[in-house]
């Protein structure tokens, strides 16, 4: 049994002790807070004794094979050098670091303690997206060479997570990063990319609408597209849409995860609905199954040493996406170049 404790216990982590209830081979024995009122309520709703409104102390004075780190963005770098001091195992969420420096530091950070470090990219992980990604990988199509990745709502986000509203950065950093992770996923690493985003709500901070176009290795040409300011007549939030092409034929995945694969042979229609897990709710059941998968292969990976999909170490190429987006849209969309950004 690996035994973890999770530091942070604000609107998110709530799935992540879900999710833990229900991961084989893992149990959360500790939580940590600074805000008492969200420890004790967490600690009441999963029945978990041991609190701690300090991290160091957390550290101190529990034996740990991981930690679960699920606050914001801001303390991830200290949070991760103290596990990584401490020789722990960790998970990290999203976004795993306001910049390029703070990321690299955390990846040899843990790397020169030899512990494994997991960022929780999890939209990868949703059923629906790996369904695609199979077909992809059986030929059903043939060779991809282009490709969208969609995620257009006006879902109010801003209700549980107010700082999104007031950040000095928005929909790249938070739902973009999702979203050219699977980019990345499906398509391969990026030589290119050019963007360009817009606020068009006027009571928040930031950009709330960004289009992506990247060139991949593979020779795949996509397009990343974002928007919390789109009023559709059914509001598909929050499921990423895709679109791709390729030698031999094409695949769509439409909203209520409807998977439509097209070639020669015919046209079939595949229901890659997420299942409902005990602890979800809809809308939200497809990202919180995607937290039941990432953490079961959290728990994999430390069980048979072995590196986890989006380590640190492969986020960076994530994160490298997210800050080459801003720069090529402060820069009249200007192409950057990945490697150079
Ligand atoms: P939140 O503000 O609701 O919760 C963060 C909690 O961390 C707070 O309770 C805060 O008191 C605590 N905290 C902060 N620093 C701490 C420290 N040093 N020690 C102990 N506790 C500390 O935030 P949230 O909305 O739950 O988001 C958390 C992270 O999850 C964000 O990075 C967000 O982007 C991410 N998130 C990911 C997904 C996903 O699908 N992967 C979805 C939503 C949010
Ligand atoms: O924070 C975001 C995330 O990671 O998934 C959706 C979200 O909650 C709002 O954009």
């Amino acid at each position: 049994m690996k035994k973890g404790a999770l530091i942070g216990c604000g609107f998110f982590a709530q799935n992540h002790m879900h999710a833990w209830a229900d991961v084989d081979g893992a149990a959360i024995i500790a939580l940590c807070d600074r805000d008492d009122k969200r420890l004790q309520e967490t600690a009441e709703r999963f029945g978990i004794e041991r609190t701690y409104s300090d991290a160091v102390d957390l550290m101190k004075s529990e034996e740990l094979d991981f930690v679960d780190i699920a606050t914001t963005v801001q303390t991830h770098r200290p949070l991760v050098e103290l596990a990584a001091r401490s020789k722990v195992h960790i998970i990290c969420q999203k976004p795993f670091a306001d910049t390029l420096e703070d990321a690299t530091a955390m990846v040899d950070a843990t790397a020169a303690a030899g512990v494994t470090l997991m960022v929780h990219e999890n939209f990868r992980w949703q059923s629906a997206i790996r369904a695609a990604k199979a077909e992809i990988e059986k030929g059903s199509i043939g060779t991809p060479f282009w490709g969208r990745v969609s995620f257009r709502s006006a879902y109010d986000v801003y209700a549980s997570q107010p700082y999104l509203a007031t950040d000095d950065r928005f929909i790249i950093q938070d739902l973009g990063i999702h979203i050219l992770d699977i980019a990345r996923f499906l398509f391969g690493d990026a030589r290119t990319i050019s963007a360009s985003t817009k606020r068009v709500n006027p009571a928040i901070k930031a950009e709330d609408v960004a289009t992506m176009m990247l060139v991949h290795e593979s020779g795949v040409t996509s397009v990343v597209d974002c928007s919390y300011a789109s009023r559709l007549s059914r509001d598909s939030f929050p499921e990423s849409l895709l679109e791709v092409d390729g030698s031999e034929g094409t695949l769509r995945l439409m909203p209520d995860y409807r998977l439509v694969l097209h070639n020669a042979s015919g046209t079939r229609e595949l229901h890659v609905s997420p299942p409902l897990l005990s602890w979800a709710e809809r809308p939200w059941h497809n990202i919180q199954e995607s937290v039941y998968n990432i953490q079961r292969h959290f728990i994999d990976c430390l069980n048979t040493a072995s590196t986890p999909e989006t380590s640190g170490m492969d986020n960076l190429k994530t994160l490298e996406l997210v800050e080459a987006a801003y720069l090529s849209a402060a820069g009249n969309s200007r192409t950057i170049i990945l490697g150079s950004a």
